[in-house]
């Protein structure tokens, strides 16, 4: 396992520069954030990408994420058209050696957080989650101000809402296995390793149908195509936020059948089963057991990529929530005196 940095672009107030004197971070997870969903990442648009992290010192190792189309999870008859784009800048990323992919299947909305600055009691702000609060997020004037979601307009966004109304579940799992059998041998061609993100929360939101939600729904999709590219990211904290998954399990079933290709680590705290904060990474602070979580990738040899993800915002920093430098980093060193001990621990075995 390595220990990579998500880095938002040059609007991102945390610098290459500060990631680069996070010990341990030599590779980036980055992103195009200028392209229309839909349309192809260029060769050229990529490599500049990849030319500004290598500039700071550091490597390009993780996209996260192109954005799929809605039309490909809706399944409209031009989805083959945007589904062509994507393999296209599937390849492109293989042009350039950038080894893995995340990318999620969730209708619509990205991430869901009812408040991104929850207090703590010492002074210290997270995400929070609280299924009572969503009914007041207002969907009638289009996309609310949340970090990652694709902006709709009042009118686009009722019009896919609607388009949702009509669709079960098994019709989305349809919608993914079609791009599934399209995109993951391109990958595989490309040596490009996908990774699918959980849906978080992993239960239905506004109404809308969310499958990639347990190790049942990340097992049907592993065998839907039979290929190391088509493998999971494994968030623990999306999926973690559902009481019913078990993440110690999860690391054991994936890891052991190869198809962990990147790693999000991070620790929630419930205060009811569907109302939640992201609370600091390590074990005593949350309801995740990272030891046990990080000794199953270890027991099954895990190589890829592990980013730290969302911390709390502290020592008065600003900017994307979840997203700080402070945090990340005090996470991430935890995390990575955790695999060492581990580590070292197994080879004495
Ligand atoms: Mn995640």
């Amino acid at each position: 396992m390595y220990s990579t940095f998500r880095w938002f672009g040059s609007d991102d107030p945390v610098s290459l520069e500060y990631i680069r004197q996070i010990p341990g971070v030599k590779d980036i997870v980055g992103s195009l954030f200028e392209i229309q969903v839909g349309e192809i990442w260029s060769v050229e648009a990529i490599g500049q990408l990849k030319q500004t992290v290598e500039n700071a010192g550091l490597n390009l190792s993780v996209i996260e994420s192109i954005p799929i189309h809605e039309d490909i999870k809706l399944g409209r008859g031009n989805r083959d058209h945007w589904i062509d784009n994507y393999c296209q800048s599937i390849q492109n990323m293989g042009a350039h050696n950038i080894p893995v992919l995340c990318y999620n299947f969730m209708p619509v909305f990205d991430w869901v957080r009812t408040d991104l600055a929850h207090p703590l009691e010492d002074g210290a702000t997270v995400l929070e989650y609280d299924e009572d609060q969503l009914s007041k997020i207002d969907l009638s004037g289009g996309t609310p101000d949340m970090p990652a979601w694709v902006k709709y307009t009042a009118t686009e966004l009722k019009d896919l809402l609607t388009a949702y109304q009509k669709m079960g579940s098994e019709q989305l799992w349809g919608n993914l296995e079609y791009f599934l059998k399209r995109v993951i041998p391109v990958a595989e061609a490309s040596g490009v390793k996908m990774a699918i993100h959980p849906d978080d929360p992993p239960w239905s939101v506004f109404g809308l149908p969310r499958i990639i939600t347990n190790i049942e729904g990340l097992q049907r999709l592993v065998d839907t195509v039979d290929s190391p590219s088509n493998g999971i990211t494994l968030c623990t904290g999306s999926l973690g936020a559902s009481l019913k998954n078990d993440l110690v399990e999860a690391a054991d079933v994936f890891g052991r059948q190869n198809r962990i290709n990147f790693v999000h680590l991070r620790n929630i705290q419930h205060e009811t089963s569907q109302r939640f904060i992201e609370s600091p990474h390590p074990s005593e602070f949350g309801d995740l057991d990272m030891y046990q979580i990080m000794l199953k990738l270890s027991q099954h040899n895990y190589t890829g990529p592990m980013r730290p993800d969302h911390g709390r915002m502290i020592w008065g920093e600003e900017g994307t929530p979840g997203y700080g430098l402070y945090d990340r980093a005090l996470g991430l060193m935890y995390l990575q005196g955790l695999w060492e001990a581990i580590n070292k621990n197994n080879s004495l075995l």
